[in-house]
């Protein structure tokens, strides 16, 4: 396979290597990500392990709320890690994540965090679901998460985590967070918020994108 490359495309791959133990080297012992979200931040801590060390935007003394203008997943999540990196000039990551149910055309989707408004209170927003889906039978829906990595040259990098399931009709269990209550991963009887952090990492969206993010640096 090597010896089918061009002289250029070699060059690059060798670059492209070189780019990646830097990163990780960098990045060992630090990961900022801008989030205020300290749910996602624990799940985070537990996906990476003990030797690294994730900042969010509070830990950085940061406490404004990043305004989520785009429309898309991808775009927030770059969005969000752009704000960061003009921040600090370091490598950096965002996610964004959104609920997509079938039958409602894939919303809340973008706007998961504020489908009941824009006090974005999670038993609002899943009132809402509920609600919506009553009388539905196709109640499939999956969980998507979108990582932007920014290097330290500031290019982007996104990786993606997808989790299928459905919709429960009432909520169920205590744990997790957001719309953890209502979703049900394929495969299993119980909701998120039934599940241990560790159950739920094995499986989710978060640690779906986070596992190919971990790739990505070590490869
Ligand atoms: P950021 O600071 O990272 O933006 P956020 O809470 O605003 O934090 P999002 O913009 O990604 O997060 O919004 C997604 C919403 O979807 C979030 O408010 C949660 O209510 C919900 N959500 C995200 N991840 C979830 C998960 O793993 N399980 C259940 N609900 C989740």
């Amino acid at each position: 396979y090597e010896s089918a490359l061009s002289p250029r495309e070699r060059i690059k791959k060798t670059e492209s290597i070189f780019r990646r133990i830097l990163i990780l080297q960098c990045c060992m012992r630090q990961l900022q990500v801008a989030t205020g979200n300290a749910h996602k931040l624990s799940e985070i801590r537990s996906l990476l392990g003990p030797e690294w060390e994730v900042v969010g935007l509070s830990d950085l003394g940061i406490e404004e709320d990043i305004p989520e203008t785009e429309n898309t997943l991808e775009g927030n999540a770059l969005l969000k890690a752009r704000y960061l990196y003009e921040r600090t000039g370091q490598a950096v990551c965002a996610e964004d994540t959104g609920l997509e149910i079938r039958a409602l055309g894939g919303e809340p989707g973008v706007r998961s965090a504020r489908y009941a408004g824009d006090a974005r209170r999670s038993d609002a927003n899943m009132d809402l679901v509920l609600s919506r889906m009553r009388g539905i039978s196709d109640r499939s829906a999956r969980f998507r998460t979108v990582i932007a990595f920014l290097d330290d040259s500031g290019r982007s990098h996104l990786f993606e985590g997808v989790c299928e399931g459905s919709i429960r009709e009432q909520r169920a269990g205590t744990g997790g967070f957001g719309y953890d209550p209502i979703f049900q991963p394929e495969g299993y009887t119980q909701t998120f918020a039934e599940l241990s952090t560790d159950q739920k990492n094995a499986i989710s969206h978060r640690g779906r994108a986070v596992r190919a993010f971990i790739d990505f640096l070590i490869v």
